[in-house]
C-alpha cells in the first residue's frame, strides 16, 4: 500500500511586532561611491641581541605584520548598502619587536554587500561582480610588513642597522551598484497600490498617498515564511506610457527588475479596462529587456475590494495567459494565497542561475 504524505507549504510569518508598525521610511540604497584603504605593513625592528654570555649575540629585529585587505563579500543577509561605510579602513599590521619576534598580521576588513552587487572603479569600468553568494573581492591590498634588521645581516655585515618600513595599503575609489536587490519585483502604473501591497505584506513602510508617483525611489521588504526561507519584495516606482523612451521615473529603476527571480504586475482592476494597463506594462519591460517578459510572473489584481471592480477579473483573465490573483492589498483580501503563490514560484526557481546573464547591460 502506498500513503501520499500531502506537502504542506510553509506559511508566511505575520507582520505583526507593533513596535515595527511606526511609520518609518527607509530608503533603500542601491549605489554608493566608497572609498577603501589597505592597512599599511608594520615596520621592522632595529635590534640586537645581547646576553650574559655573549655580550653581542646578533640582529634580532623582527618583520612587521602585513596590513589587512579590504574584501567585499558577497551575502544574502544584507540587502542593501545603507550599512556600508563610505570610507572602509583596513587595520595596519603591528611593528616587529627585538627577538626576532614577527609584528602581528592584521585582520582583513570584510564588507558584507547584497548579493548581485556590481563593482565599477573610478573610470566606471565594471571590475567585480558579486552575483553568487560567498564570492569574494578583494578592494584594496595591505601592504606587506617591513623586514627587520636580521634579514640584511650578511657574511660582511654582520651589525645591520638598518630595517625596512612597512609597505603602504592601496587607496581606490569604487562604485559598487546592486543589481538584484530583490527575489520579486513590483511593477505597476503609479497609484496602483504597489507600495500598500508591500506594508501590508512585510515591514517596510513606504509611503502610501492617493496620487501617483508617491514612490521615488525603491523600497524593499522581506517577507518571512515559517520555514525560515526569507523572500525580498521590492516596490518600483511607478511605470508610465513610453517609460522604455525615459518617460517618468521608471526606466532608472527598470535595471533591477532584470535580476529579480519573478515579476508581479499590479494592476489596479477599479480603472476601467485595467488588462490594457497590464498590456502596456509588459510592452515597457520588453522594450526595456527583452527577456525579462519570460521571466516567472503573475498578475495581481488589486483593489477588489472597490465597486464593480470584481466583475472585471474574469475579463482580465482571459486576455492574459498568466495567472490572476485577486486581492485588496488595503483590506488585506487574499493576501496569503497571494504569499503563497509567490513562495511556489520562489521554490522553483531558487536554484536557477540564468539570471545573471544580463552583463551586456552593464
Ligand atoms: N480601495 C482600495 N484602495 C487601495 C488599495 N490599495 C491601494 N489603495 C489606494 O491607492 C492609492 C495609491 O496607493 P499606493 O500604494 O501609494 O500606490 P503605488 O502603486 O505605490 O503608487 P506610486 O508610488 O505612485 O507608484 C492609495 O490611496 C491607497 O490607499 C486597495 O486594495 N483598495
Ligand atoms: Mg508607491
Amino acid at each position: 500500500m502506498v500513503f501520499i504524505i500531502p506537502t504542506q507549504l510553509p506559511n508566511p510569518s505575520k507582520v505583526g511586532n507593533q513596535n515595527l508598525q511606526k511609520n518609518r521610511v527607509q530608503n533603500f540604497v542601491d549605489i554608493k561611491r566608497i572609498r577603501v584603504i589597505g592597512g599599511s605593513g608594520g615596520n621592522g625592528c632595529i635590534s640586537f641581541l645581547s646576553l650574559w654570555s655573549n655580550e653581542f649575540a646578533g640582529p634580532d629585529g623582527g618583520d612587521g605584520g602585513h596590513g589587512g585587505h579590504v574584501i567585499l563579500e558577497a551575502s544574502y543577509d544584507v540587502k542593501d548598502l545603507q550599512n556600508v561605510p563610505t570610507v572602509a579602513r583596513a587595520e595596519c599590521g603591528e611593528k616587529g619587536c627585538n627577538k626576532d619576534c614577527h609584528g602581528k598580521n592584521s585582520n582583513h576588513y570584510i564588507i558584507k554587500v547584497p548579493v548581485g552587487t556590481v563593482i565599477k572603479n573610478s573610470e566606471g569600468k565594471v571590475v567585480g561582480d558579486l552575483s553568487t553568494e560567498g564570492l569574494m573581492f578583494v578592494a584594496a591590498r595591505g601592504g606587506a610588513g617591513g623586514r627587520g634588521n636580521h634579514f640584511f645581516m650578511t657574511d660582511t655585515e654582520q651589525a645591520p642597522k638598518i630595517c625596512e618600513y612597512g609597505a603602504s595599503g592601496e587607496n581606490l575609489e569604487y562604485t559598487f551598484e546592486v543589481r538584484s536587490m530583490a527575489h520579486i519585483g513590483l511593477i505597476g502604473f503609479p497609484n496602483a497600490g504597489k507600495s500598500t501591497l508591500l506594508r501590508a505584506i512585510s515591514r517596510a513602510r513606504p509611503k502610501v498617498a492617493p496620487y501617483p508617483f508617491t514612490t521615488l525611489k525603491p523600497h524593499l521588504g522581506v517577507v518571512q515564511y515559517d520555514d525560515y526561507e526569507q523572500i525580498a519584495v521590492a516596490d518600483l516606482p511607478g511605470l508610465i506610457p513610453d517609460s522604455h523612451k525615459n518617460k517618468g521615473l521608471g526606466i532608472q529603476f527598470l535595471k533591477h527588475t532584470e535580476r529579480c527571480m519573478a515579476l508581479l504586475y499590479i494592476i489596479d482592476v477599479s480603472l476601467p479596462e485595467p488588462w490594457d494597463h497590464l498590456k502596456i506594462l509588459q510592452y515597457e519591460l520588453s522594450k526595456f529587456n527583452e527577456t525579462l517578459i519570460e521571466r516567472p510572473q503573475l498578475v495581481v489584481a488589486n483593489k477588489i475590494d472597490v465597486p464593480d471592480a470584481e466583475g472585471k477579473i474574469e475579463r482580465l483573465k482571459e486576455e492574459t495567459d498568466l495567472s490572476v490573483i485577486a486581492v485588496s492589498a488595503k483590506l488585506g483580501t487574499n493576501l496569503l494565497g497571494l504569499l503563497r503563490e509567490i513562495k511556489i514560484i520562489y521554490d522553483e526557481n531558487k536554484n536557477s542561475n540564468d539570471l545573471s546573464d544580463n552583463k551586456n547591460t552593464f
